[in-house]
């Protein structure tokens, strides 16, 4: 028995020695220790020896077993080492360098105040809704009291849509402002109103620090029974102070809307110079960030409201102006040129 076990162990090791293949090494597993294996067949087969014999015989077959067992995990360790090594020659990778950190996005900085104003206005009872950013003539220009030919059109530079009507006319453009939002939610809803309109506008202007042909407006309505100019000033006080602190200056003067009378705008003091004139603020010490009015008497009677009962105002707000002045922004193009550096600050 004892050389029957002395002949396996010297066949066993000869063949783990010439094996230069991991998979190799299972079949020569299954040959000895499996549980048909040699050595296996041979410990069950210890049981019809004399007693004396049987206990010499299992102490060194089990010896033996452990012996190949041992002799196997170093093949497979030196196997495996020797084909990564092989690896790492042929490739050019480099298994030990640190990985690269996984990249985490984060909301762009016009989302973040879309949503700020948001819950702004929500806490003041306005509703939010979306709409169409390609727009007819009738809701952009028309019902808002700005009819073909009137100065005012050119205030709002705009891109015309390549449609031509039967009657040959072009009436389809990209929205100029979210004020054609007044119109369409007026058609669908009565009084009372309170409601926030925001969504992407376009204009055929040249861009500079504080203009950009594409940005974004909130458009706010509120419609009702008594709203008065008061109402307008407090509702956009209390958004400025929310929003900036009680720090900042608010400023209203007159301004001219033909859908509003009265029609104001409001600006906010220079976050750059505090007030007192630099290239942002143009040397106004100003920046104007929105449009506002009680809704004109015909725009309500457009929609079939009676101007004698019900009353409004709107606004209509530049929203990347307002991270401007949070943030210290010191130009408007930084926001859709898709520069990483200047993202990632937010
Ligand atoms: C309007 O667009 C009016 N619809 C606002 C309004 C609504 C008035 C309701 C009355 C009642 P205006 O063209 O001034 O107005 O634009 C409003 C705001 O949009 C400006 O105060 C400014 O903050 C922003 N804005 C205007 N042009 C640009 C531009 N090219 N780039 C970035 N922001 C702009």
């Amino acid at each position: 028995m004892i050389t029957t076990l002395e002949e396996i162990k010297s066949r066993a090791l000869d063949e783990l020695r010439n094996l230069n293949e991991l998979k190799e090494l299972e079949s020569w597993r299954v040959g000895y220790l499996g549980r048909k294996g040699t050595l296996t067949q041979l410990l069950r087969g210890l049981s019809s020896l004399p007693i004396e014999e049987r206990r010499e015989a299992g102490a060194a077959a089990n010896k033996l077993k452990s012996l190949l067992e041992q002799a196997l995990a170093d093949k497979q360790e030196l196997l495996r080492k020797a084909g990564l090594d092989k690896l790492l020659q042929q490739s050019s990778l480099d298994v030990t360098l640190p990985g690269r950190p996984a990249q985490l996005g984060r909301l762009h900085p016009t989302t973040r105040i879309l949503r700020q104003a948001g819950t702004i206005f929500s806490a003041m009872g306005f509703e939010a809704v979306e709409g169409p950013e390609v727009e007819w003539d009738y809701y952009n220009f028309e019902a808002l009291n700005i009819p073909q030919d009137h100065p005012a059109r050119d205030m709002w530079a705009t891109l015309w849509i390549d449609y031509q009507n039967e009657e040959g006319e072009r009436p389809m453009l990209l929205r100029t402002h979210t004020s054609p939002m007044q119109i369409r939610f007026m058609e669908r809803r009565q009084p009372p109103i309170r409601v926030i309109m925001p969504g992407k506008v376009y204009r055929y202007e040249a861009t500079d620090a504080t203009h950009e042909s594409m940005f974004y407006q909130i458009e706010g309505l509120a419609v009702d029974k008594g709203i008065s100019m008061a109402h307008l000033k407090g509702t956009l006080y209390e958004f400025a102070r929310r929003l900036f602190g009680l720090d900042r200056k608010v400023r209203f003067r007159c301004d001219y809307f033909p859908f509003v009378e009265p029609g104001v705008d409001m600006a906010i003091d220079c976050f750059i110079c505090q007030g007192n004139g630099c290239r942002v603020c143009g040397g106004e010490g100003w920046i104007e960030i929105l449009g506002a009015g009680m809704v004109h008497p015909d725009v309500l009677r457009r929609v079939d409201y009676d101007p004698e009962i019900y009353t409004g105002f709107a606004f209509g707000m530049g929203l990347e102006r307002i991270p401007m002045l949070k943030y210290g922004i010191d130009d408007i193009r930084l926001f859709y040129s898709n520069d990483l550096r200047f993202l990632e600050q937010f």
